[in-house]
């Protein structure tokens, strides 16, 4: 016969499994499976002034559209190549446990896209962090200045008490360009090459945007390195900590001015807004801030605090048309998915 204790004991260890039960349902719901379609197209983009582009597009944007998914995510890509040239995805980052064949590399784990044809990649989202994706032939020529790139964020299970704190996200990605090559596609990248054009999200200043916010923010920018050169991305004004390398925590972030930024590399800077004004960002490889053989482009933009305006004769931007959504800040807030954005959508080139 069972005395109260034990029929006490007993109700309480079904409540305790039960509540463990409850427990262990996010855990298994947090990934989801998730399937986008994309599309390269030949596209002819402007990066500043007349200075326009032959690029072979993701979706017909440059930079590509913003993938967005959680860590652990089954994602699944349909890829078609509306081009005359083949192609593929390689997504810079993934471990691919398992899922080798998805990799993205032509002679190595594929056969490349043939024009027409379409590929389905599928991978787990693992590991979390700022990954990207890019084509992997003749990436010389295709990712050096075809624009084949784009922002892949996984976004963390359990995220760093200081990315918590963060009140606004921004990309930017870095790259550069060889005019010469401009409307020769399927050649360039090579040895030799004059760079003369850089550019962040594919636009150079004047046409780069401001980055607006506010005393108290605390703003992440995630830098990309996806061009062909290294860049010492330079911040007045601020103190940048580098929390993250190619999407992991840095075991002791590291607090500076400026940040390297080598080809293929992410880094993912935090910085407190305490100090209202109108501050620079712009690289500080020198050479990197001018367009074609004219000073004052490139890679350079501003931090505006709301509380200082822009309405100061002296300031190149006092009259600027604010382009919302520049640095993907409106597409991350979006939510989970494959975001295509207007402000990198170029013209659709027949052929
Ligand atoms: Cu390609």
């Amino acid at each position: 016969m069972r005395d109260s204790n034990s029929i006490f004991l007993h109700y309480i260890t079904r409540i305790i499994i039960g509540l463990c039960a409850l427990m262990m349902v996010p855990a298994t719901s947090w990934a989801e499976a998730r399937e986008f379609d994309m599309s390269i197209e030949d596209t002819r983009i402007v990066l500043v002034g007349k200075r326009d582009f032959h690029t072979f597009a993701f979706n017909g944007q440059v930079p590509a559209p913003l993938i967005h998914v959680k860590e652990g995510d089954d994602v699944t890509v349909n890829v078609t190549n509306m081009t005359t040239l083949p192609h593929t995805i390689h997504w810079h980052g993934m471990l691919q446990h398992g899922s080798w064949q998805s990799d993205g590399v032509p002679h190595a784990t594929q056969h490349a896209i043939e024009p027409g044809d379409t590929f389905t990649y599928k991978f787990k989202a693992v590991p979390s962090g700022t990954m990207w994706y890019h084509c992997h032939v003749n990436v010389n020529e295709h990712v050096t200045m075809r624009g084949m790139w784009g922002p892949l964020i996984v976004e963390p299970k359990d995220p760093l008490p200081i990315e918590k704190k963060v009140t606004k996200d921004y990309i930017l990605m870095l790259s550069d360009w060889v005019s010469a090559w401009a409307h020769k596609p399927g050649e360039g990248g090579i040895p030799g090459d004059v760079f003369d054009y850089y550019t962040i999200n594919a636009k150079s200043f004047p046409e780069t945007q401001p980055i607006r916010v506010k005393k108290g923010d605390v703003i992440r920018l995630r830098i990309f390195g996806a061009g062909d050169h290294v860049h010492s991305i330079h911040t007045h004004g601020h103190i940048s900590q580098i929390v993250f390398k190619d999407g992991f925590p840095l075991p002791n972030p590291i607090k500076g001015d400026t940040v390297l930024v080598g080809p293929g590399e992410r880094y993912d800077v935090i910085l407190e807004m305490d100090n209202p004004g109108i501050w620079m960002i712009h690289d500080h490889v020198d050479t990197h801030t001018t367009n074609g053989d004219k000073p004052d482009g490139g890679i350079m933009a501003t931090i505006e605090y709301e509380e200082i305006g822009n309405d100061y004769d002296f300031y190149i931007w006092k009259d600027k048309k604010f382009v919302p959504d520049f640095y993907y800040e409106e597409s991350l807030k979006k939510g989970f998915g494959m975001h295509n954005s207007e402000v990198f959508k170029g013209e659709f080139i027949e052929e």
